[in-house]
């Protein structure tokens, strides 16, 4: 009985035991779990912030086709994303027609979306912010033909533009080249346009694959027009549409102020780029077509005698006359739904501009 009763005890201590283990390991395995899940949870959790960053765009720069690179959670403003390097809406050569009866509350109507001149585009964010340039002074049909035809073509080309017209007020000789340094000037100050478009306001563009964008080098933009058998006017012929970044063109300090009269200040621009080793670019000739919308010549633009002595002085002077030295008197800066209109006063021809 003595042994019995021992032997019973020590079972009943041996059950106690392994109960107290079983209790323990019960408590241990409960609580590394816990701390096994507190442990790998915060690395999972900020890998889930990390890839939710990754897939939200934090500047505009992303490259890339957006569709594949997006989260399928993370919905994002579409506008965010830039536009294709070739626009879808692109419909190549066509033929312009230009009614008589044309008036500028039909053009407006048709160009409801465009106000103070500018538009880009809603879906995408445009490649560049571009100015287009337009000298002028009694052309007013011409101008409503071209802003016809240049909105919707600068649309379909997914651009970030404005079109601003450079006006020169009164009748003394017209000055082209001065014009446009003013709107270059003047345009910088509402806006830091990366490319600029100088463009004659009786050349209308053809193939909207002709594209309004500037590139690594200065482009010259009209190769072949209607009226010259869509040829080059002449070997290093620089005039009707160029298209220079705002880097470029200051660059080569803009164009001269010194040309009073048709003729000399686009070959003046073209020394002035080849001087600075650039080279002119052109797109192919059966893309760079325009039509030019008939006209004689101008009064107060008769051609210029002094173009070619000017032309000998470029590498001399180029850096006191262009921009730089670009004086004038702005009279008014007017927002119209299709256009800016800067007007200027240049005054009597000065040999000093
Ligand atoms: N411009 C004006 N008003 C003027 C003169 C010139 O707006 O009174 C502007 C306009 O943007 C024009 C550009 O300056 O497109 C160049 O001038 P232009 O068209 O007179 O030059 P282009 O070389 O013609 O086209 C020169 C005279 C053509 C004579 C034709 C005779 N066969
Ligand atoms: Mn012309």
């Amino acid at each position: 009985m003595g042994f019995c009763y021992a032997s019973r005890h020590v079972s009943y201590k041996l059950k106690l035991l392994m109960l107290f283990t079983l209790c323990v390991l019960l408590v241990g395995w409960a609580t590394s779990t816990y701390l096994m899940d507190a442990v790998h949870g915060t690395p999972r959790t900020k890998n889930m912030v990390g890839s939710f960053r990754k897939s939200t765009p934090l500047t505009k720069e992303r490259k890339g086709d957006p569709k594949r690179n997006a989260m399928p959670t993370v919905k994002l403003p579409i506008a965010m994303y830039p536009c294709p390097t070739l626009s879808p809406h692109l419909r190549g050569p066509s033929k312009l027609t230009f009614k008589a009866s044309l008036t500028l509350e039909e053009v407006q109507s048709e160009n409801s979306q465009v106000a103070k001149g500018r538009h880009r585009p809603r879906d995408c964010s445009a490649r560049q912010r571009v100015a287009i340039l337009i000298p002028h002074r009694n052309r007013e049909k011409h101008l409503l033909y071209l802003l016809e035809y240049l909105h919707p073509f600068l649309q379909r080309q997914q651009l970030d533009y404005g079109i601003y017209v450079v006006h020169q007020a009164g009748n003394f000789k017209f000055n082209r080249a001065k014009l446009l340094n003013v709107g270059y000037l003047e345009a910088l100050k509402e806006e830091n346009w990366d490319c600029f478009i100088f463009h004659d306001v009786d050349l209308v563009p053809e193939n909207d694959f002709n594209i309004y964008m500037c590139g690594s080098q200065p482009k010259h933009l009209v190769v072949g027009r209607n009226s010259t058998g869509y040829r080059l006017r002449y070997q290093g012929y620089f005039g009707g549409v160029t298209a220079l970044t705002r880097e470029q063109f200051a660059k080569v300090n803009g164009f001269s102020n010194s040309y009073w009269g048709w003729g000399g200040e686009d070959d003046d621009l073209r020394i002035r780029v080849e001087m600075q080793k650039m080279k002119v670019i052109r797109p192919s000739p059966n893309i760079a077509k325009y039509t030019m919308i008939f006209h004689t010549r101008d009064q107060g633009n008769e051609a210029n005698g002094q173009r070619m002595n000017l032309l000998r002085q470029v590498s001399r002077v180029w850096k006191t006359d262009g921009l730089n030295s670009c004086s004038y008197k702005l009279l008014s800066v007017e927002y119209n739904p299709l256009y800016t209109n800067i007007t200027v006063d240049f005054g009597r021809p000065t040999k000093i501009s």
